[in-house]
């Protein structure tokens, strides 16, 4: 959208400002259009049960595991229950795929859209009230519309994607998302219950003084990694690690700053997931003018082999990534 269109557009509504936009769609009629605004539907659930969370007895672990191998949160399931039942009631996807579970799920047959979506990332803060999110990634179906789900629509690479976006529950809760035509953020309006445009156009400034990674797994990190580390402490940054990835991303994207998930002795193909945390992050810093890449590939040209599949994670403003690779 030009400059003056988005000028006027602040504080419009989500559903004007996809309405407005929807001709940017290659197949536009209405189809992504909806399944933004059931997406967007679950997120106000999902906020509200969030944002209540000490309140009713849904806080703690609920005795089982993820595909993750991470103790499930009781909001992790009401997240995915929620974004499962929005998604299946909205009719536009015809296959999800979750962290929170194994395989992808059947939704309806006549969908024309796959998602690949991390219902509540950052679960383990959720018990110590620190920000966490929801990560979505949107591609387009490739078999035929009504036929039987195949491996080419689930498995495929970041670069596919037609549209991407995460909802961060902060202290204000946002949601920004692209569709390949820019990034644009959206503020909650609690008592409206109404997403409203706060964040226009928005950019990843070139470089930054912020590095997020995890210190406390440095000894297992590799020597190149432990090099840009040390560049950052000579430059004097700042270092700030939420361990919440949506809250860390956002930060970086709004102030410019590089988030590393490198490869540790745990976790040698790094912590977070290919299909539902990086591919979509990766959208949005490409989108909004930054990089994202394993510490060599760019992640959306990762062709994924498994659904659940770990990648070492590089993503921030553009000077700090290409730094960090030449190390
Ligand atoms: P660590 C949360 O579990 C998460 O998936 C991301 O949100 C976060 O950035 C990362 O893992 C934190 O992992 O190993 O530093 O605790």
């Amino acid at each position: 959208m030009e400059a003056s269109r988005i000028g006027e557009s602040i504080g419009f509504t989500l559903d004007r400002f996809i309405k407005n936009n929807q001709d940017q769609f290659q197949y536009a009629n209405g189809e992504l259009s909806q399944l933004l605004r059931d997406i967007a539907l679950a997120a106000k659930v999902v906020n509200r049960e969030v944002n209540k969370a000490g309140l009713i007895d849904i806080m703690g672990p609920l005795g089982s595991q993820n595909m993750a191998g991470d103790d499930q949160q009781k909001l992790d399931v009401l997240a995915n229950i929620r974004f499962t039942r929005a998604l299946k009631k909205g009719g536009e996807v015809c296959a999800l795929i979750s962290e929170e579970s194994e395989s992808y799920e059947d939704l309806n047959n006549n969908g024309k859209y796959v998602i690949a979506i991390d219902p509540l990332d950052g679960s383990s803060n959720i018990d110590v009230n620190v920000s966490i999110g929801t990560i979505f990634s949107i591609y387009r179906r490739i078999s035929k519309v009504g036929g039987p789900i195949q491996q080419a629509d689930i498995l495929q690479k970041g670069a596919e994607q037609v549209a991407a976006g995460y909802i961060l529950y902060g202290s204000s809760t946002m949601m920004v998302y692209t569709t390949g035509y820019g990034v644009n953020g959206f503020t909650f309006e609690q008592s409206l219950g109404e997403f409203f445009l706060s964040h226009p156009d928005m950019q990843m400034p070139e470089d930054g003084k912020i590095y997020s990674i995890n210190e406390g797994l440095a000894n297992s990190f590799s020597e190149p990694v432990k090099k840009y580390l040390q560049d950052c402490k000579d430059k004097k940054m700042t270092a700030r690690y939420i361990g919440s990835l949506v809250a860390d991303f956002h930060r970086n994207l709004l102030k410019g700053g590089i988030y590393i998930y490198p490869s540790t002795s745990k976790d040698p193909n790094g912590k977070l997931r290919l299909m539902y945390e990086c591919n979509a992050l990766a959208f949005i810093a490409e989108q909004a003018g930054g990089v994202a890449t394993d510490g060599k590939n760019r992640i959306m040209d990762i062709e994924p082999t498994a659904l659940h599949q770990r990648t070492p994670f590089f993503v921030g403003s553009k000077k700090m990534v290409k730094l960090a690779e030449s190390f």
